[in-house]
């Protein structure tokens, strides 16, 4: 029997990668003096590395190779990802990030069905309480039993290690819930952690192999209504 949903963050609750992580990770490289841009292609290639701080390193080992002699750049690095929180923070506050199609629908109708509900992303926590109250509501915060986030863990998606947590903290079995993931790297994750995963893409991950899914979505809304495939014979 279905106990609980666990949901991705980033590109699954929203599109927040494009006009929305991206935008604030340059207007933070702005603030600190520094002439990076990551434009809508390269930013594609960086998203391939999970988690905001793991992808500033990668850009500088890759494109910025003398900032590797920086003094203390661990915590450079953490400086400028927290400026980079607090501008994604504002576009939040300022409703620039919508909900994709369906997805308050499907969290009220788990909800009302008692089914719990849980997040398992590789983003920072506040963003993930930010994107929550600009969009659902203050309350629905506590509709969510567990909410695993960002450097809980030491390693992130494409590790399994977020989804162990959070069904360590449910108390709960990967057989006992679904995971919903729009990218490789999450279904990967949430795969080996041995759960049942819904994709659902979007523009950044269209293309990429969902081998192993146990259905590709266009979005959670009609006409594949995925709490009806929840409910359904796949999972019931
Ligand atoms: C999301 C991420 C995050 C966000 C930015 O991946 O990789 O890094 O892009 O958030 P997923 P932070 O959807 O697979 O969890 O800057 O807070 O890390
Ligand atoms: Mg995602």
């Amino acid at each position: 029997e279905l106990r609980a949903v666990l949901f991705d963050v980033d590109g699954t609750l929203a599109d927040t990668e494009q006009d929305g992580h991206r935008t604030a990770f340059n207007a933070a490289f702005k603030a600190f003096g520094l002439d990076w841009n990551w434009n809508i292609e390269l930013y594609g290639e960086l998203l391939l590395v999970t988690g905001g701080k793991e992808r500033i390193r990668h850009y500088i080992e890759k494109y910025a190779p003398h900032e590797l002699n920086k003094d203390k750049l661990d915590s450079w690095i953490a400086d400028l990802h927290q400026a980079k929180t607090k501008y994604f923070e504002i576009l939040l506050e300022q409703g620039e990030i919508p909900l994709r199609h369906g997805v308050a629908r499907l969290i009220h109708e788990l909800h009302n069905q008692k089914i719990k509900l849980a997040i398992a992303t590789t983003t920072t926590s506040e963003n993930v309480t930010n994107l929550l109250k600009a969009t659902l509501g203050e309350d629905s915060i506590h509709w969510f039993d567990i909410i695993g986030a960002g450097d809980i863990v030491p390693k992130k998606k494409p590790a399994p290690d977020i989804y162990h947590w959070v069904l360590d903290h449910l108390e709960l079995t990967a057989q006992q819930c679904i995971a919903i993931e729009d990218s490789e790297n999450g279904l990967k994750s949430a795969a080996s952690a041995g759960l049942n995963t819904i994709i659902t893409v979007n523009d950044y991950t269209r293309s990429q192999n969902f081998n192993g899914a146990a259905v590709v979505l266009s979005d959670l809304g009609s006409p594949s209504r995925p709490f009806d495939v929840i409910m359904g014979d796949t999972f019931g």
